[in-house]
């Protein structure tokens, strides 16, 4: 190898492999390249017995051939040098789509029949691979969760590398190897994620070799990375902090050598970056290195078709040979194309891989497609949590004192981390002091490998808090962290948390299926804390103030997710230990970071948690009676404003009964039919009862409470506020005004709705009206809210 002044190796002309390897290596290739065009052409006479006829062929041709080659040749290498070295190492597929290379794999490796005895490694099993592949009944076309050895299933590109770095944290034996689309390479999330080698220790953490799968095109152009000058992606891929080691070619013996020596050397030199950093001699920022693969896209598929180029050309992204059914020149080409494979040299009389490829197929465990990383819910370890009595806020009475609930959340986290030193990790865009969860950098800091210095606040290569300015890298990471068996907790700003709004969808999709794939075992929740919430902006105003996050993510499957809307510092306490306890749901808390009032001791906010709403009867006066109206609540804002109007009701309109209901679990307020934890509607009719007004706070769009009760009784009578698109850089009582949902409001809404007051209370709608017009001159007069808001309190029983 040249390792040049400037820093890239180069393979060119290099021979590093025995004849024995390179045949071997060469016939694994051949075999798997066979079984991904038969996957995608055939659903009969898989050994070519016979020459082929139309029948043979799927009347539907579906899947991607472009990319599968270079994915099997990468597998095909990996397995030499996993057994060379013993290595544990688990493969991310960025190009997924690319589904029918790995299966390929996995089934020569035999874990593939181990999980689906039918599809078994004989001439009828490989007839059943060949037929199931994107086929009705049968499998996906993408390296999906029934794909062993995935944790990526490469659907929506751009999350491969990150899912990688996520699964070597605190797994120091691991090796990810992540095969980047150069398509993929042009996606935002993956040119940010080239900057996960920052958070990436040398010590603690194992490695990820990212190997740029440069085949020069996507679906129907070419990408940028293979087009611009090859120094200038060598100084990039330089510039991120990489060496990088160019293999070029379409010579397959040649490449077949320089390969070799390019993984090689990466692994030589990686090994070198953990051994020095393990006897205490490392870099601050070790370059670690990475491969540039740069070879035909659909190589060793048809050259030409029709007299079009297709290999080495965009046209190879799909099904080269789109008429082999209808088409007796396709039909040709493409028995030529498959016996070109060699398919008697690759598989025995039976169908069984053939013996010479034994030697390459990794031990049990050290096999790529039965690595336990990648069934991460077999690793998993529950997390040692904490009491969390010890950190509740006392409450003697309702209302009374207030505590800033992340902050007090922050206290017991601190404790988490320190309990959990190789499972726990947290995640935030920048964001962890900010949402006052600074307490955990009295254990921990946050993990940083480039220049630390003086003044830098909590900054060290072995810091456990990952702070990236990049919810997509927090998201990929974490998810690539829980995938492979480990905890952790993303804590974002409310608003943003919708950049990553297209990963929580292909997270839930994974969870989803793999809730039903059996020998997939359940993984730690994926759990986000929304602070810095909608209505609490005051910093920013109106690009900060966005709810929708919850109603995106309700319109996954019900039984992955999973809402929570804690109203004080214990319930967010009782809300957090839950949420990691759980398994393979998502998680969202949204929980505000001002001093708040405290509603509920700790033993009320474990109970009111539990049942995940509640009548609170202490705030309301309708015992033993059918009240006037219910006033329900959700979220901390929404209860604050929500008890202060009931407090005006009870001093101005005593004689009413109200009931107040506060939410916690939004997915109580489902019929049990469309989500696990729905309230019967028997039980949703005694507390909201069947025909009285309801008058609901709600933190975010109103719209979805009615999406989630449109099926109750009472719907109807069901009057609910919340943000309505309206915002600025404010007060927080102009905030809720602005969004007629302050407690003025509220109660209006009360005179409005209960029968009769509209008349016999006309009296104190006016002073409500009058009192927000108060409100709103106060804050246009001195800048902050009136004393009269800031100092409210709940006085108790009157
Ligand atoms: C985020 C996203 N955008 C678009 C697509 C549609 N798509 C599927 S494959 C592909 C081209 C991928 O090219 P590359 O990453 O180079 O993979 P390869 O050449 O190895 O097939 C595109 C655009 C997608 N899957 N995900
Ligand atoms: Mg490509």
């Amino acid at each position: 190898m040249t390792l040049h002044s400037h820093g890239t190796d180069t393979t060119a002309g290099v021979v590093h492999l025995s004849h024995e390897e390179l045949t071997r290596i060469d016939t694994w290739w051949r075999a798997a390249n066979y079984l991904t065009v038969g996957q995608i052409y055939l659903m009969d006479n898989p050994l070519l017995r016979e020459p082929l006829r139309p029948e043979h062929i799927k009347p539907r041709l579906l899947g991607h051939w472009g990319t599968s080659p270079g994915l099997s040749l990468i597998w095909a290498h990996l397995n030499r040098a996993i057994i060379a070295r013993d290595l544990d190492a688990i493969y991310i597929t960025g190009p997924g789509h690319g589904g029918p290379a790995i299966v390929a794999n996995t089934w020569l490796e035999g874990t593939y029949s181990e999980h689906y005895p039918s599809v078994d490694r004989s001439e009828a099993g490989m007839a059943r691979l060949f037929r199931q592949f994107s086929f009705p009944g049968g499998i996906p076309s993408h390296v999906a969760p029934e794909v062993p050895g995935s944790i990526h299933e490469g659907g929506e590109l751009g999350y491969s590398l990150m899912h990688a770095y996520g699964a070597v944290l605190d797994n120091p034996d691991l090796l990810a190897v992540c095969v980047v689309g150069d398509g993929e390479a042009e996606t935002g999330p993956l040119a940010a994620s080239w900057l996960c080698n920052t958070f990436c220790n040398p010590v603690g953490d194992g490695a990820v070799l990212p190997i740029l799968h440069l085949n020069g095109y996507k679906i129907a152009n070419p990408t940028i990375l293979a087009r611009i000058p090859e120094e200038d992606l060598l100084s990039l891929m330089r510039g991120y902090g990489y060496q990088p080691i160019l293999v070029s070619g379409d010579d397959p013996e040649r490449v077949h050598h320089e390969f070799a020596f390019a993984l090689d050397s990466a692994l030589d030199q990686i090994k070198a970056i953990q051994s020095r950093a393990r006897r205490g001699e490392g870099d601050a920022r070790p370059r670690w290195p990475m491969i540039i693969l740069r070879t035909p896209k659909g190589w060793t598929g048809p050259k030409e078709v029709d007299g079009v180029q297709l290999e080495g050309t965009f046209r190879a992204h799909q099904v080269p040979l789109a008429q082999v059914r209808d088409n007796p020149a396709h039909l040709a080409e493409l028995e030529r194309w498959l016996r070109s494979y060699r398919p008697e040299e690759l598989f025995d009389a039976t169908g069984h891989p053939a013996a010479l490829l034994e030697p390459l197929a990794p031990g049990e465990h050290r096999r790529m497609s039965a690595n336990a990383h990648a069934n991460g819910g077999l690793l998993l370890r529950d997390l040692v949590l904490p009491d969390i009595a010890d950190y509740a806020v006392p409450v003697e009475q309702p209302g009374g004192g207030s505590a800033e609930a992340t902050r007090v959340l922050g206290t017991w986290l601190r404790d988490v981390m320190r309990a959990n030193p190789d499972r726990f990790r947290l995640f935030a865009p920048d964001e962890t002091n900010s949402n006052r969860l600074g307490a955990v950098f009295e254990v921990t800091d946050r993990v940083f490998a480039a220049d630390i210095l003086d003044g830098d606040d909590h900054l060290a290569p072995s810091g456990r808090v990952i702070e990236v300015l990049s919810e997509h890298l927090c998201q990929g990471m974490l998810e690539g962290y829980l995938l492979t068996g480990r905890h952790g907790l993303l804590t974002s700003y409310e608003a943003f948390t919708h950049v990553v709004d297209s990963m929580v969808n292909q997270h839930a999709k994974w969870l989803k299926t793999t809730r039903s794939i059996p020998w997939r075992r359940p993984v730690a929740s994926l759990t986000y804390l929304l602070s810095s919430h909608v209505w609490r902006q005051d910093h920013n105003g109106f690009s900060h103030q966005d709810p929708g996050f919850i109603d995106h993510v309700v319109n996954k499957k019900a039984e992955v997710i999973r809402v929570y809307l804690p109203p004080d510092a214990n319930t967010l306490l009782s809300t957090m230990d839950h949420c990691l306890r759980s398994r393979h749901y998502i998680n969202v808390v949204v929980a505000g970071k001002q001093p708040q009032p405290s509603w509920l001791s700790m033993a009320d906010a474990a109970l009111h948690c539990r049942r995940g709403l509640g009548i609170w009867d202490w705030a309301g006066n309708d015992a033993g009676t059918l009240p006037d109206v219910v006033m329900a609540c959700a979220g901390d804002v929404p209860t604050l404003e929500t008890l202060a109007a009931v407090d005006l009701l009870r001093q101005y309109l005593p004689q009413l009964r109200v009931r107040v209901v506060n939410v916690v679990d939004l997915m109580r307020l489902q019929p049990e039919s469309e989500h696990p934890h729905g309230l019967p509607d028997s039980q949703f009719d005694a507390i909201f009862t069947t025909d009285r007004p309801v008058v609901f706070a709600y933190h975010g769009y109103p719209s979805l409470i009615h999406r989630l009760t449109y099926r109750r009784r009472n719907h109807d009578n069901i009057h609910v506020r919340g943000y309505k698109e309206e915002g600025t850089t404010t007060t927080p009582f102009d905030m809720v005004m602005l969004n007629d949902l302050d407690r003025y409001r509220l109660v209006i809404d009360v005179v409005d709705r209960v029968p009769g007051l509209a008349v016999s209370a006309a009296g104190l709608r006016q002073q409500m009206t009058d009192a927000r017009q108060r409100a709103r001159d106060y804050t246009r007069a001195y800048g902050t809210d009136a004393p009269e808001i800031t100092e409210w309190m709940w006085q108790g029983r009157r």
